[in-house]
């Protein structure tokens, strides 16, 4: 098992309209000058940076929607990283994606749907993000892309502009969460009605973080055999562990849980997508961005296949130390 996914695909998307912080943009760039493709080669995979996504947004798609910012740029952006995803997955490369705000996840698990057919999606995250145009409080994209992947609630969307290359194919019997801690109403009623596997941090509390994910594991994927897209909001840790984030909760994960998540899916071997998605490096001081650079260079690690208990040389011929 860990020797799958040796080869991994790296891809930043600098892209910050379904929110209103500036800064989050700056992630990809901030991620790779800390280091953290290096850190992820050191690991042992074989990593492609493949650069930023660019964009251009169609005149003839800019019709707006009510109550949803920027649709255009998001509609543009995440055809562009669908693409790409697609791309990547395909090629049998574990897919990194460095965000951005969390409509990035619109691009990505589109393209490792279109690559892999039948996933399991697995949304840690202090929000639900599952807010349609009609119930989001904010107008902010970031809080509603699970609404725009799962099937179920593709009849509460009015007509998007631009977004027709975007089918939503995934069903909410294959989305789990954990990590919750900030929800609206609406989303409390969308996971109640169709009795989503969303883990809290009280259910994380009173289970333990690897008896939720088993137990969302069987839920989402009960014959063990979809393809495993990992969505990781940096907000799903604790402020204390990822100050630098747009939307910080407190009362969040450990870097410890998180870690012991990460490494669990890994261990499946079916982890083909992961995305790290609102680090903001504009948000707290240096220290704070340190601070976060460090929490996101571990999950990206535990992601490539690190072990925190440690793992045997590549080649298992070390000679003895004399
Ligand atoms: N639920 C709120 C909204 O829809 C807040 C969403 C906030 N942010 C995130 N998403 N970082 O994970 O506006
Ligand atoms: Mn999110
Ligand atoms: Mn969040």
């Amino acid at each position: 098992v860990r020797n799958v996914y040796k080869k991994v695909g790296v891809i930043g998307v600098p892209f910050d309209k379904g929110q209103t912080n500036s800064g989050v943009a700056l992630a990809p760039d901030e991620l790779r000058r800390a280091g953290v493709i290096e850190s992820m080669k050191a690991v042992g995979c074989e990593v492609t940076d493949y650069g930023n996504i660019t964009y251009r947004v169609k005149e003839e798609d800019c019709g707006s929607v009510s109550n949803m910012s920027h649709l255009a740029h998001i509609a543009a952006c995440q055809q562009e990283v669908s693409k790409k995803v697609q791309e990547i997955v395909s090629r049998g490369e574990l897919c990194v994606t460095l965000g951005g705000d969390h409509t990035v996840s619109i691009g990505t698990v589109d393209g490792h749907q279109k690559a892999k057919g039948d996933l399991a999606l697995l949304w840690v995250d202090a929000h639900a993000d599952l807010n349609t145009n009609a119930t989001s409080p904010s107008g902010n994209v970031h809080g509603m892309p699970v609404a725009l992947l799962a099937r179920e609630l593709a009849d509460y969307w009015p007509y998007l502009p631009g977004m027709d290359w975007q089918m939503p194919r995934i069903s909410m019997r294959n989305i789990g969460y954990i990590g919750l801690r900030s929800l609206d109403s609406y989303e409390r009623l969308t996971i109640d009605k169709w009795g989503v596997a969303a883990y809290g941090m009280d259910e994380v509390l009173r289970l333990g973080a690897l008896e939720a994910l088993r137990q969302i594991r069987r839920r989402i994927d009960p014959r063990q055999r979809r393809s495993l897209h990992l969505s990781f909001d940096v907000d799903s840790l604790d402020p204390l562990e990822a100050p630098s984030t747009g939307t910080p909760v407190r009362g969040g994960l450990s870097l410890r849980e998180a870690l012991a998540l990460v490494e669990e899916v890994r261990r499946s071997g079916r982890l083909a997508a992961v995305d790290l998605v609102e680090f903001n490096p504009a948000v707290g001081d240096a220290r704070d961005r340190a601070t976060t650079v460090e929490a996101c260079r571990s999950v990206l690690r535990a992601a490539c296949g690190h072990s925190r208990s440690g793992a045997l040389p590549p080649d298992e011929d070390l000679p003895l130390p004399r």
